[in-house]
Order: structure tokens, then sequence, then C-alpha cells
């Protein structure tokens, strides 16, 4: 009997898992926590003739480095879902507004009739839709740079790279070897197929130039693509669709997410009334600049998928208002000198806390902003943002959750729960 062993043993390992032994596999699990599974197989690596890891396991993981060792196939979760998945294939990255861009898609070919499902970093394990049994006339897969790595046939009819910055520097040596693994998106593509590319970051535009897919541009600035905005209004093919005032999407970035959506799904056979529909009704997912509340007197916003200092300037340059920022939390390694420098003047207090927040206290003020101070938790943040000057108060953590919270789901409720329960 074939036997493979799975690295990381939560939804995708479980999942992965899952499918191999209904390939045929003998299955070894493992996990670096005790809790859930062993931590080393109990026979020699050389007797796999495959590893499937889980997003989460860095490359330097030692069972990845031996069994690379021993010649053993090492592919990720999505590398193995993949290869059984029938039905277009779009395929989202980039460092935010992924998840965005597919809920967006998913929900316009929704209300176009058209079998879809979201699935990948989104939450739901492509290994694990294989499982379910369902076909669907497109899959939107939404793939963080983890997930990329170690994929060796992936050739989305559609790879959409929504913007790049620096992120998860505490797993990639530089920034150019986490953007080589957003690219692994596009290394099978041909002529065939498509390659989204957000024509305003010349990084990305530079990228678009030798790509063998055909390049469909996304531009908030100029009308490059298909789909743009002017005056006012979202464009397609020419013809004017809906006016911007339409859609409740806070930020600049949401338009550029919409308009990327609008082109995929109307290649995919969205129809005009099914478009502006989705432009009338889209509401933000949780924790995604969300509204929650007034705390005294204080308009709050929850931002908690703010996880890179680009998410948590783009969610405070979509806030109307002067703004109280609650950042900090585990550290990806990323330049919070940068963050204070290219703030806008609305920023005007911080509240840091979390396991990063003596660094990003340290970086403010080494580049001159004095309006920050370090708090024991999220409450006493909640409270020093809610009683400064600003008119609003910004939960956007520019950080990871796992110092203290199982995720950003996690920590973006804990924030709404104070928010509903503080006096
Ligand atoms: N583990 C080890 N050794 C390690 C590291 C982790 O054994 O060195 C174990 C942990 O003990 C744990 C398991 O691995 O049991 C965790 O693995 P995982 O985090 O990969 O867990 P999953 O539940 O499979 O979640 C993953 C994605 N997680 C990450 O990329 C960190 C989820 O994205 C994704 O939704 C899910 O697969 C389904 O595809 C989350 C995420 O934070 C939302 N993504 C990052 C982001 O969006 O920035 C990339």
């Amino acid at each position: 009997m074939k036997k493979a062993i799975v690295i990381g043993m939560r939804l995708s390992g479980t999942a992965a898992a899952a499918l191999l032994e209904k390939q045929g596999y003998e299955v070894v699990r493992v996990d670096d926590d005790p809790a859930i599974a062993p931590s080393a197989p109990d026979c020699p690596t050389g007797e796999f003739s495959l590893a499937v890891v889980s997003p989460a396991i860095g490359n330097d993981h030692p069972l990845i480095k031996e069994a690379e060792a021993c010649g053993v196939r090492v592919v990720s979760e999505l590398e193995l879902g993949i290869q059984f998945l029938k039905g277009v294939k779009v395929v989202v990255t980039g460092t935010n507004g992924k998840t965005t861009v597919c809920d967006m898609i998913d929900k316009i070919l929704k209300l176009s009739g058209i079998s879809c499902r979201t699935m990948g970093n989104i939450g739901y394990p492509v290994s694990q839709v294989i499982l379910d049994g369902a076909d669907y006339d497109v899959n939107v897969i939404e793939a963080s740079s983890f997930q990329l790595e170690r994929t060796y046939t992936l050739k989305p009819d559609y790879a959409v790279l929504t913007n790049v910055a620096p992120d998860h520097m505490d797993r990639y040596p530089d920034f150019e070897s986490y953007f080589a693994a957003k690219k692994r998106i596009f290394r099978l593509q041909t002529a065939s197929d498509a390659a989204v590319l957000n024509y305003d970051q010349p990084l990305i535009r530079e990228l678009g130039t030798h790509l063998a897919s055909e390049v469909i541009w996304v531009s908030g600035s100029e009308p490059v693509g298909d789909c743009y905005i002017k005056n006012n209004a979202f464009y397609l093919k020419g013809e004017q669709l809906i006016s911007v005032k339409e859609s409740r999407l806070r930020g600049e970035f949401n338009r550029f997410n919409m308009m990327t959506a609008i082109d995929v799904a109307a290649r995919l056979g969205a129809g005009k009334e099914a478009l502006k529909k989705f432009v009338r009704e889209y509401r933000p997912l949780p924790h995604r600049i969300e509204y929650v509340g007034v705390f005294r007197g204080k308009r709050c916003f929850n931002d908690s998928k703010g996880t890179n200092v680009a998410a948590t300037l783009a969610a405070l340059n979509a806030m109307e208002g002067s703004t109280a920022l609650i950042m900090g939390g585990s550290d990806k390694k990323e330049d919070f000198c940068e963050f204070f420098l290219d703030a806008p003047e609305k920023l005007k207090f911080v509240a840091a806390t979390g396991a990063n927040a003596e660094k990003i206290y340290g970086s403010a003020l080494k580049v001159g902003f004095n309006d920050i101070s370090v708090v024991k938790d999220l409450r006493d943040a909640v409270i020093e943002a809610a009683d400064s000057d600003a008119d609003i108060v910004l939960f956007s953590p520019a950080s990871a959750s796992f110092d203290r919270y199982t995720g950003y789901k996690e920590r973006g409720e804990r924030f709404k729960n104070l928010i509903s329960s503080l006096k």
C-alpha cells in the first residue's frame, strides 16, 4: 500500500489525510502540538511516497527537510486538492483583498445563476471540497503564498493578483521570496489562460509584460481594462454600469476589488443586472473595516483582518475623520517606521498592544510620532482610544493575531464584544 505523511492536522491536514485515504493511501498524521497528533512518524521517512504540508508549516520544518532528503515528493494541500477539481479555476492571490475578491466573484456568479463555490485560504480547504463530492462550474480559490508554495500542477483559467506588499516577513527571508511564492500562480498558464493584474503597482505592471497568459488590467486611476471608473460610475466595456455611490463599501481599495470581481465575473457569464445588484447589495465581510457601533461617542470599526502594514494603511485611508488606531499583535517583521511615515494626517492617536507593542512604540517615536501609548490589553486599548481626541476608533492591528488569539476572527469578535459590553 502507498504511504503518505500529512504534516499539520487542522483544517487542511484533516481534509488532505481523508482525501489521501480515499485515494488508497495509508496515511500517517503528524503535528507539533502533542494534543493533536504525534510529532513524528513511527516509521522511517523514506517509506513515504508523498508528504502533504499544511500552509502553516514553514520550509525549514525538520520533517520537510528529512522528507526531501529521502526523495519523498512534498506538496502543499492546495496541490493535492486541485488535481481533482473539475470546472473553471479562478485563483486569487495578493497581499490584501483576496478573500473579498473571491467572495465578490462568488456572489456575482450566484446572482447570475452560475454554479460556483469559494475555497482555499478563505477557510475551506480544496481537499475538503473534493471530499464533499459536489462539482461546480466555477471554483473560486483563494490562494495564500503559503499554499502556492509546493504547487506543481496549478494552471488557473483566471489567475488574479490583487496587489503585493511586504507580509509574512517572519516566514520568508525577504520580500522577493514572498513575491516568488505568489508568482507561482502564473507558472503554467498559457495564452488561453488569463492573468488579472493590478496596473497601478509598478512591480505587477512589470510582471505583466513577461507572462505567457492573456493580461487583463485593473486600475483605479486609468481606464486600461474592461472595467473601470469614470465620472464616478463603474463602466464595463465602454458602457456605464452603475454609479459608484450606489455601493456602500468604503475605501478606494474596495472599489478596486469590485472592478476586479466585475471584470472576471462578466467574462464568466455574469449578466448586467446581476452586476448592478451586486454593486448595490454587497456588504463587507466581517472583520474588514466593519462598522460595529458607537462607544463613548466614537464610531468604531473592526478591521481585525488588517494583519499587515499595507492593509492597515488602506483602512486608515478609508476613515472619514480623525482616527485613533489600535494596533499590535504577533510580529511579522514588518517595518513600522515606514507605517508612521506613510500614515495620513487623520491618524491622531495609537494604542499599541500585543507582542510587538514595544516595537511599534519605538518605531513611532523614532520617526517623530509621539501620540502613542503601550497598553496592557485590548480592553485598555479600546478605552484609551475612545477617550482620545479622535472622532473614530479603528482596530486594525497590522500584525498577526496568534500572540493572544486563535486567529483574526476570534480577535475581531473580542473587539466587537468590548464595544458592545464596555460602558
Ligand atoms: N503546526 C505544526 N508545526 C508548525 C506549524 C504548525 O505542527 O511548525 C500545526 C499546528 O499545531 C496546527 C496546524 O499545523 O495544528 C495548523 O495548520 P494551519 O494553520 O495550516 O491550519 P489550517 O486549519 O489548515 O488553516 C489553513 C490556513 N492557515 C494558515 O495559512 C496559517 C487558513 O488560512 C486557511 O483558511 C485554511 O488552511 C483552509 O485552507 C488562515 C490564515 O491565517 C485564515 N491564512 C494566512 C493569511 O490569510 O494571511 C496565510
